[in-house]
Parts: structure tokens; sequence; C-alpha cells
């Protein structure tokens, strides 16, 4: 196998979870972490209950392996102190720890939520000034600005994927756009890993939806070519992609509801 020791946090999440089934191909060993309960190790798994928050367990965590899929930490809007510790202050302990066990790679789960507030009629790409939607959207431009600097100043690379919506179908109209199917987000996944070189990268996890919010070009260098799409779907949400009506906060923002966690300034 490719891999002798691969650590996927956050096993017990929903992306976690998926993963962990799906990226056994890839190395001898993956090890499986998560602040949770999470099932027991089978055959070619180390279970490891661990909170990013303890600096000293992270770094335990970290001994040993060749590379990290980091999809812990706070997944949605949450009271700041949550998000502090473990997305602020836990991905800090998280790269402390790659650099000090001289691990070379990060798959770093970050979120659409990074862009939310630009409307819903623009295309945005890896360049574009960041306009986070919300405090946990906010702690993931923190870690990208995190990951950025790791590798300015040592040269561990990052691959941040900022995954749109990943369940098994969307689940509303935004999710039309944003949708991405779990064998894409494996596949996508797997680019991240296996691309050779990769530097600092950040891409748009989305599957090929017909309307697009996300110009990818700037990370084609990882191969990624998804294989599925919302089209499936288009029946049940045929209000999707259309104007949205000013009065509808929702649709007007690529966030979604996310942008609904506060009041919006209108200037
Ligand atoms: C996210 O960042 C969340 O982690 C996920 O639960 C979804 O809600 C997703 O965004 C989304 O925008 O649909």
């Amino acid at each position: 196998k490719p891999f002798q020791r691969l650590l996927l946090t956050g096993a017990g999440g929903g992306l976690g979870t998926l993963l962990r089934e799906r990226i056994k191909p890839w190395a001898e060993v993956i090890r499986v972490s998560d602040v949770r309960d999470i099932p027991a190790a089978q055959a070619g798994e180390e279970v490891v209950r661990c909170d990013l928050a303890d600096r000293d367990a992270v770094l335990a965590l970290l001994d040993g392996v060749d590379a990290v899929l980091h999809f812990g930490g706070v997944s949605v809007e949450e009271e700041a102190s949550k998000i502090v510790q473990a997305n602020i202050v836990g991905l800090h302990n998280l790269y402390e720890a790659v650099h000090k066990q001289g691990i070379k790679r990060v798959i770093y789960a970050s979120s659409s939520h990074v862009v939310g507030f630009y409307p819903t009629t623009e295309v945005v790409d890896a360049s574009a000034p960041l306009r986070p939607d919300c405090l946990y959207g906010v702690s993931k431009c923190f870690g990208e600005a995190l990951s950025r600097y790791y590798y300015d100043r040592f040269g561990i690379e990052t691959v941040c994927l900022r995954i749109g919506s990943s369940f098994e179908e969307p689940r509303n109209a935004r999710m039309m756009v944003t949708f991405l199917a779990h064998d894409d987000l494996v596949e996508l996944v797997r680019c991240a890993l296996f691309t050779p070189r990769v530097g600092h990268t950040i891409t748009f996890g989305v599957s090929d939806n017909t309307v697009r919010w996300w110009d990818n070009r700037q990370a084609a260098h990882l191969g990624f070519v998804p294989k599925h799409s919302s089209r499936p779907y288009a029946e049940r949400f045929p209000q999707a992609g259309a104007w949205p009506p000013a009065d509808d906060i929702a649709a007007t923002f690529q966030g979604g509801p996310f942008v609904l966690a506060g009041p919006i300034y209108k200037d």
C-alpha cells in the first residue's frame, strides 16, 4: 500500500465516517481519531480518542504518521468558545505537531463558508478575498491562513478543500449548486493526497453541477474531475439557481442558511 500510516481526524463525523471506510486501501494502518467515542478498531486501524485542544495528546496522536486528513473540529456555527478551542487552538496544535513530527502533507477540510457572504450571482475562485458568513467560516479562514504560513515557513504542504455540501443527496435548492457527491469527495481527497507536488493549494469541493458559483481552474494540477452531479435531483428542487427574490436572504448569499447566524448589514 502507498502509505504506512495515515491519520484521519474527526473520524466520528459525517465525512469522517465515510472516509474511514473508503481510505483503507491507501495505507497499511489508518489511525482514526475523534473527541467522541467511535466504533472500535477493525483490522488495519488504530483508534485514538483525542481532544485537539490538548497539545500533548495531539503531539502523541501524530507520532509515526505519514500524512494527515484533518476532518476534525467544529463543522457548523457554534458558540464562539467551542469554535476557538477546536478550530483555532486545536488546529494550531495540529500544525505544531505536524511540524515536530516531520509530517509532509495535510489535507484540510475547509469549507465553502469561507466565501459564504458572496452573492449567489457571483463566481468565486481560490484567489478571491475571503468573505466568511459566520464565525465557523472565520475559523476555516484561519485554517487556510495557518496552513499557508506552515507551507511558506516550513514547506509543509496542505490542500485546503473548500467542501460544499457533501451528503448522500442534495437536501435543498442551494445544495443543487453546492453538492459534492460522496464518491467525488473520496476522489478529491485521493487527488489531494497522491498528487506529487501540491505546495499550498486551495480547491472547492463540488461535483459537476449545472449551476456553478466556484471556479476551480487554479487547482487544475490536482487532476480532480468530478464524475457526479446534482442533476438527477433537478425535479426535486425546480427553483435551484433561479435569480433570488430580494427578500430571500438565504438565497441571496452563497452561504445560504449560515448567513442567518446573525444580523446582516446593508450599506
Ligand atoms: C459546512 O461547512 C458544514 O460542515 C456542513 O454541515 C454543511 O452544512 C455545509 O457546510 C453546507 O454548506 O451545506
